[in-house]
């Protein structure tokens, strides 16, 4: 019995050397320590056994029992730490790796543009106003006394959602200033920069959407003096102090008088050069007092309170002020044209 205790001893030892994992160490504590385990089985064994012999195998049987237990301790922790030391190896981490780069948009030209000039109307005490794109034929035209009739009410001209010519995309941003004038308390100083639509064809100058911004102011004695110390200053802030403009006399039906506003090229100081086209001048907005019938069709009593508007192109003060030669890179988005900006 001596040499059985002996063998299962240093079989089992062996076979615990061999254990590779938690399982396969639980299959082993099973098969030399469990209750039907071979130590158990020889235990049971006993019975058979001399007075003398049997204190002293079952002292053995201990022995074996506690030697296979502690090894049984000490080969867990060591798989436990062998694990530990493989998860740790592979999730290592090189903080040493280059990071991969974040590829960042950037700012639209036309929007640094409209920024600008944003913060110029707003450090005058503008507040700037956003409205819908889909306008009623009543605001865009109506209102602006552009009457039935009137050539830019032309299918040709005009995106109409109807057949009766009701609903349409706006072709300017006056629709919400309107709104405003219908709505607001006076004094009113406000811009209204968005996107407008108009039935052309795209080419190097003209797109069937492009953005505008126009500016209105409503109060109590404003006259065209208003307007030309006004536009006059953002031009300077724009183009820098001195920069000379020029108004001409024009025609809108909305504003009476009206006028358009040229800036002295800044290219050729007004001698004449291919910015300028030769003309010495740059043609910047259209602006004008607001007509009348535009006040009073808005509840404004026109004894007392008078007005100025403008209206100006975005794409077209972006292109000149960046030399950007076609109006289409300004809609491809592409980000090769935009991050020169
Ligand atoms: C241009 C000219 C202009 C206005 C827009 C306006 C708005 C209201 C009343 C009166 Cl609510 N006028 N806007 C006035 C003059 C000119 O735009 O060439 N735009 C690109």
């Amino acid at each position: 019995m001596k040499e059985t205790l002996e063998q299962i001893k240093a079989s089992a030892l062996a076979a615990l050397d061999a254990t590779k994992d938690l399982a396969e160490l639980d299959t082993w504590r099973v098969k030399y320590l469990g209750k039907k385990g071979e130590l158990t089985a020889l235990l049971k064994q006993m019975g058979g056994l001399s007075a003398e012999e049997r204190p002293i195998m079952g002292q053995l049987a201990n022995e074996v029992r506690e030697a296979l237990t502690e090894g049984l301790e000490a080969r867990k922790e060591a798989i436990e730490a062998e694990a530990l030391n493989a998860r740790l190896a592979e999730e290592v981490l090189d903080v040493t790796i280059p990071g991969s780069p974040l590829t960042l948009g950037h700012q639209h030209p036309m929007y640094l543009v409209l920024d600008e000039i944003k913060d110029i109307f707003v450090g005058m005490g503008f507040e700037c106003l956003d409205g819908p794109e889909v306008e009623l034929a009543e605001y865009n035209f109506d209102r602006l006394n552009a009457e039935e009739g009137h050539p830019s009410r032309d299918w040709s001209d005009t995106f109409y959602f109807d057949t009766d010519s009701r609903v349409m995309l706006r072709s300017q941003t006056s629709p919400m200033q309107i709104r405003a004038m219908e709505t607001r308390q006076l004094p009113i100083r406000i811009i209204s920069p968005g996107r407008v639509y108009r039935k052309d064809e795209v080419d190097a100058t003209h797109s069937p959407m492009f953005h505008q911004v126009e500016g209105l102011v409503v109060d109590k004695g404003i006259t065209m003096a208003d307007l030309k110390g006004t536009l006059n200053t953002v031009v300077e802030t724009l183009y820098g102090k001195g920069t000379k403009t020029r108004f001409r006399p024009h025609h809108f039906p909305f504003t009476e008088p009206s006028c358009e506003m040229d800036v002295q090229c800044h290219k050729c100081g007004g001698v004449g050069c291919p910015t300028c086209k030769f003309e010495g001048w740059i043609e910047l907005l259209g602006a004008g007092m607001v007509h009348p019938k535009v006040l009073e069709g808005c509840g404004i009593d026109t004894e007392v309170y008078s007005g100025w508007a403008f209206g100006m192109g975005l794409e077209r003060t972006a292109m000149r002020r960046f030399k950007i030669a076609d109006l289409r890179l300004i809609f491809e988005n592409d980000v090769r044209f935009l991050t020169q900006f």
